[in-house]
C-alpha cells in the first residue's frame, strides 16, 4: 500500500462538542501524519463542489445547512493506505450502526435529524482525495 493523502473534516458537530482533539489524537495514534490542519468556515459554493455527488438527494439541503452551521476543522492526513484506513477509523455513516471502536461508533449517535451529524468526513478514493484536498486547500493544489 502506497503513501497517500486524504481529506478529513471534523464537521461542525465535532468542533462544537470539543471533539477535534480526540479525533486528531486517533488519527495520529494510528500512525498517520497531519500534513495540514486549518479551522475554516465553509461556503455554499465550496460545499456544492465538495458534495456534488449528493446533489438532488433528500438529505442534500439539510447536509449543506448543517455544514454551514459552524466552523469545520479541515485536515490533510498522510500515510500508507490512509484513505481506506481513515474510513475504517470513522466507521459507518450512521452513528447508531457504526461499530464501537470507531469515531462515529464511540462518539456519535443518531439525533433523529434529517441529516446524519456524524462528526467526520473522509475521502472515499484517491480521485476524491485529490479533488477534495484541492477544494479545501487550494494553495496546495498541483
Ligand atoms: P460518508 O460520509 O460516510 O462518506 P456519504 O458520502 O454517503 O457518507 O454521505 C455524505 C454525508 O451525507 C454523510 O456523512 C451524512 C449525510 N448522509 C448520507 N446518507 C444519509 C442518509 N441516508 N440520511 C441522512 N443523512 C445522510
Ligand atoms: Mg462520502
Amino acid at each position: 500500500v502506497t503513501v497517500e493523502c486524504t481529506l478529513v473534516l471534523v464537521k461542525p458537530d465535532g468542533v462544537r462538542r470539543g471533539l477535534s482533539g480526540e479525533i486528531l489524537r486517533r488519527i495520529e495514534a494510528k500512525g498517520y501524519t497531519l500534513a495540514a490542519v486549518e479551522l475554516k468556515h465553509a461556503t455554499p459554493e465550496l460545499l456544492a463542489q465538495h458534495y456534488a455527488e449528493h446533489e438532488g438527494k433528500p438529505f442534500y439541503a439539510p447536509l449543506v445547512e448543517f455544514m454551514l452551521s459552524g466552523p469545520v476543522l479541515a485536515v490533510v492526513a498522510e500515510g500508507q493506505g490512509v484513505i481506506a484506513g481513515f474510513r475504517s477509523l470513522a466507521g459507518a455513516t450512521d452513528p447508531t450502526a457504526a461499530a464501537p471502536g470507531t469515531i462515529r461508533g464511540d462518539l456519535g449517535r443518531d439525533w433523529g435529524l434529517k441529516v446524519q451529524q456524524n462528526l467526520v468526513h473522509g475521502s472515499d478514493s484517491p480521485e476524491s482525495a485529490a479533488r477534495e484536498i484541492g477544494l479545501w486547500f487550494p494553495q496546495t493544489a498541483a
